[in-house]
């Protein structure tokens, strides 16, 4: 299958790894918008999140459970910290694995642009 995070997954291509497990992957996002900006994804590859089943709850529900993680690792936990996940293209969305942008280091502004 021709997709990027699914490479990072079977290491065709070498992520900067923050974090992973079983079911997880996270890494650092290669063009960040924030002092530190990690993507973390289900091995498992969903394209969208209009393609998440119930069978997928279970790894789908680590994701902030990763990026709560991540970020009390980097120190802005308790400060605060902005994820996203965009859906489709009118969101941005540009990879099709369902990720979500861990954000932190920074202040943001309501709403997202
Ligand atoms: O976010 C897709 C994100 O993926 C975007 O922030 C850039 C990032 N990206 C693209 N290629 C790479 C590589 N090779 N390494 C790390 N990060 C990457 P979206 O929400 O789909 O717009």
């Amino acid at each position: 299958m021709d997709c990027l995070f699914c490479k990072m997954v079977n290491r065709e291509i070498e992520p900067d790894v923050v974090y992973e497990d079983e079911h997880v992957l996270a890494f650092n996002d290669i063009n960040p918008q924030a002092p530190t900006h990690v993507l973390i994804i289900p091995k498992k590859h969903i394209a969208t999140l209009n393609d998440i089943r119930e069978d997928d709850l279970e790894v789908v529900g680590r994701l902030p459970l990763v990026a709560a993680r991540v970020a009390r690792e980097a120190g802005f936990a308790e400060d605060g910290y902005r994820v996203v996940m965009n859906c489709n293209e009118g969101a941005g969305q540009t990879v099709y694995h369902i990720h979500m942008h861990l954000m932190g280091g920074r202040r943001f502004t309501w709403p997202a642009g």
